[in-house]
């Protein structure tokens, strides 16, 4: 790391060493850090606290097992994890990951991404993440509900509305919180509605979580634009991914007048020149839980490039929202040159350190994953305000909050930009302006 400041650099230093082979987390970690020089010099009060290090550390860290069978009566273990980062600002809030890649350092990478996410969207929530190594891909209702039963027996006890208050994310979306909700309702006897969020409608849900996450990315990609007197309108796109913020990313940049040609999947891509069809993708994903490729059995005209990097596909803007770190310094030059001039993160840490910087220099507006995909979240907390009321909002309503809260948070990384001296650089915007909430409501909690 490259940090402006041998203090903060030393901190980086031992948040390497006491967190051995969390690669992830460390990328997360020096990322904020790096942003943080001038602040630690301006406002002493900081470093006089060791917040810097009390916020690399998390408040608690749960891991477990979580034993289940599957149809044909075979046994199997997978490991769970919960990592409560920070409750400065509110009960913990963040997602729930399955994918065979989970590991410690990527949970950990996830939770203290959330931290500053969470205060950014100005919503009284802390920050945390937690999910399994299990992998949900083929397996049938009935696996994924025992799974996501035994998961909730242990996770229960570490949950509740004031405490701690789990959602989805990868390979966790409605069907797999539906199941949660019903075991943590089962074990407590309690009818707790916002001890999870992203609940279906007829039970505790809020109508826009579904969409949040890609809409407010969308909206965070539009006030950029904004900035320059620019717009969606006829600009063509390019969004990773196919799951629940890529598709819904697909559908504001279309409502916005902007055309996406490029989606894809972990196996490769479809190319849709016309743009893509996305009720047609929907069907495949969210109805059949079928893959990206089959699109071209419905649309001869399109084409599946099977291993394929989507950043090969021309476009002026680019939202990589699958996962973490795909999207390298060579994919960045590669768009820098086919004439991309936004990007914004709606899965978080998409871009490699490396990426970024290209993209920086190459003048690319740069929306960060912590500022750009705050919707989710952030429509999570509006899920938890409506269950505490025991009230439901309309769609315009609630979408109208969406958009807003996007708004404000725009301008809030913006403006810290500014003081610290680089003017729509909104990594250092996004990082400064929720450091500073948080560290200063750490501040005054006192030390604990
Ligand atoms: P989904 O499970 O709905 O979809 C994930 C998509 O990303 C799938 O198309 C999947 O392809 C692809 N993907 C996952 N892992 C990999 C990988 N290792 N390599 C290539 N492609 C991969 O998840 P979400 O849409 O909810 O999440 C996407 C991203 O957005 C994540 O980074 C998540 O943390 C972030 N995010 C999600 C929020 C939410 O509200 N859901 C909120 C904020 C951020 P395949 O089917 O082949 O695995
Ligand atoms: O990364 C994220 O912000 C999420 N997966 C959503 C978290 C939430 O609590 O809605």
């Amino acid at each position: 790391m490259k940090g402006p400041s041998p203090k903060i650099e030393k901190i980086y230093q031992q948040v390497v060493d006491r967190n051995p082979g969390e690669t992830e987390f460390h990328q997360a970690v020096c990322e904020v850090l790096d942003s943080l020089g001038q602040v630690i010099q301006k406002y002493p009060k900081y470093a006089d606290h060791k917040i810097i290090e009390r916020i690399c550390e998390p408040e608690r860290q749960i891991i477990f097992r979580v034993p289940w069978t599957d149809d044909k009566g075979n046994i199997h273990i997978n490991r769970g994890f919960r990592v409560e980062f920070n409750s400065a600002l509110g009960p913990y809030k963040g997602g729930l990951r399955f994918h065979e890649s989970v590991y410690l350092g990527i949970i950990k990478f996830l939770g203290f991404e959330q931290i500053f996410k969470n205060a950014l969207t100005g919503m009284p929530i802390g920050g945390g993440k937690g999910g399994s190594d299990f992998n949900p891909k083929g397996r049938t209702d009935s696996e994924i509900m025992r799974f996501c039963q035994s998961f909730m027996t242990e996770l229960y006890r570490h949950l509740g509305e004031y405490t701690d208050v789990p959602a989805g994310d990868i390979g966790v979306g409605g069907r797999e919180i539906g199941y949660m909700f019903g075991q943590y309702k089962r074990i407590t006897n309690r009818y707790e509605a916002g001890v999870l969020t992203g609940k279906g409608l007829s039970w505790g849900g809020s109508l826009v979580r579904t969409e949040a996450t890609g809409y407010g990315a969308v909206y965070f990609v539009n006030e950029m634009l904004k900035m320059k007197k620019q717009s969606f309108e006829g600009k063509t796109c390019v969004v990773s991914g196919s799951g629940n913020v890529a598709i819904y990313t697909v559908e504001k940049i279309n409502q916005l007048g902007g055309k996406v040609v490029a989606m894809s999947d972990s196996n490769g891509y479809i190319f849709d020149k016309r743009g893509i069809d996305l009720n047609l993708v929907k069907q495949l994903k969210e109805v059949e839980r079928r893959r990206i490729k089959d699109y071209c059995e419905y649309h001869k005209g399109a084409s599946y490039i099977d291993g394929g990097n989507i950043w090969e596909v021309p476009c002026q803007v680019a939202m990589p929202s699958a996962t973490q770190n795909e999207l390298d310094a060579k994919d960045a030059e590669m768009l820098v040159k086919n004439g991309c001039i936004a990007v914004g993160e709606g899965a978080n840490m998409p871009t490699t350190p490396e990426g970024t910087k290209v993209f920086l220099s190459g003048g690319v507006l740069f929306g960060p994953g912590k500022a750009a995909n705050a919707g989710g979240v952030a429509t999570s907390a509006l899920e938890m305000q409506q269950n505490a009321s025991r009230d439901s909002w309309s769609f315009e309503h609630t979408e109208k909050r969406l958009h807003d809260i996007m708004v404000g948070i725009h301008k809030a990384c913006y403006e810290q930009s500014e003081e610290f001296g680089q003017p729509g650089n909104y990594i250092m915007g996004a990082n400064i302006a929720s450091f500073r909430k948080v560290a200063d409501a750490m501040i005054s909690l006192g030390l604990v």
